[in-house]
């Protein structure tokens, strides 16, 4: 069997101010720290053991990573950082607080820009990115329009290559692998390990620091997968996610 572990990194301070964040680099909140220490505790509790550790270029994920890699004793294992995980790109929603764009532009529009697989935010143009496309953490991104606002089927798009080509290949090669990421970022490996619909994918919900285990077979076909919560406990978590694109 081999063993897969997708984290969305504790709350961070957007999240916090309920703002759309996508590529903005921002920091965790103080119970984000506190929620990727439980996530690092979680995991040890329940006697996981890891081999490599992947994460994004963004401070988020990565803290996460590092809190709960020093919870489990591991601070040793390999990383690879990579745009390629970065949180889907939300355009020009970022830094917009996520209720008082539904009070404008409704609630259905957002639930359209949060979770639909297919449509794209209010986009960048180039130039709006021009500065951020010299940064050598975004060297190697192949096309420009993943810096401009994703839907989760471009976010699909520019992690799979990823996927394919290094993270597979090493759980074929045994390797158990933590992956510290972002919500949608994670939501389309969910979409593609477990074949979502796309109307299953746009109700899925992943709730900030709580592991979400895959057990997988030697063809990497999921045999099950579960999140490291109580069930009370992640309905919760889960409706207050989605809960975060209604008017107040
Ligand atoms: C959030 C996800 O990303 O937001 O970009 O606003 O996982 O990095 O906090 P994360 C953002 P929603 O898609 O849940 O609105």
């Amino acid at each position: 069997m081999k063993t897969l572990v997708l984290l969305r990194h504790g709350e961070s301070q957007f999240n916090k101010e309920n703002r759309f964040t996508g590529w903005t680099d921002v920091p965790l909140s103080d119970k984000g720290i506190n929620e990727a220490t439980q996530a690092g505790k979680a995991m040890k509790d329940a006697g996981f053991v890891f081999d490599m550790a992947y994460t994004s270029v963004l401070k988020r994920a990565i803290k996460t990573l590092w809190i709960s890699l020093e919870e489990l004793d591991q601070m040793w294992l390999p990383v690879v950082n990579s745009w390629r995980l970065n949180e889907k790109h939300y355009g020009k929603l970022q830094g917009l607080n996520k209720a008082e764009t539904a009070a404008k532009y409704g609630e259905e529009q957002v639930l359209l820009w949060r979770r639909a697989y297919d449509v794209r935010p209010p986009m960048y143009d180039p130039e709006d990115v021009a500065e951020q496309r010299k940064e050598a953490r975004y060297h190697d991104v192949d096309q420009i329009h993943y810096m401009l606002g994703e839907s989760l089927q471009d976010t699909v798009e520019r992690v799979i290559p990823l996927w394919e080509q290094e993270i597979s290949l090493q759980l074929k090669a045994g390797k158990r692998i933590l992956v510290a990421a972002h919500g949608n970022s994670l939501r389309a490996f969910v979409k593609y390990l477990d074949h979502k619909t796309e109307a299953e994918i746009l109700k899925f919900n992943i709730p900030t620091g709580i592991p979400l285990v895959y057990e997988l077979d030697d063809d990497l076909k999921p045999i099950r997968s579960y999140f490291l919560a109580d069930e009370e406990t992640l309905k919760k978590e889960m409706e207050k996610v989605a809960n975060q694109g209604k008017a107040k």
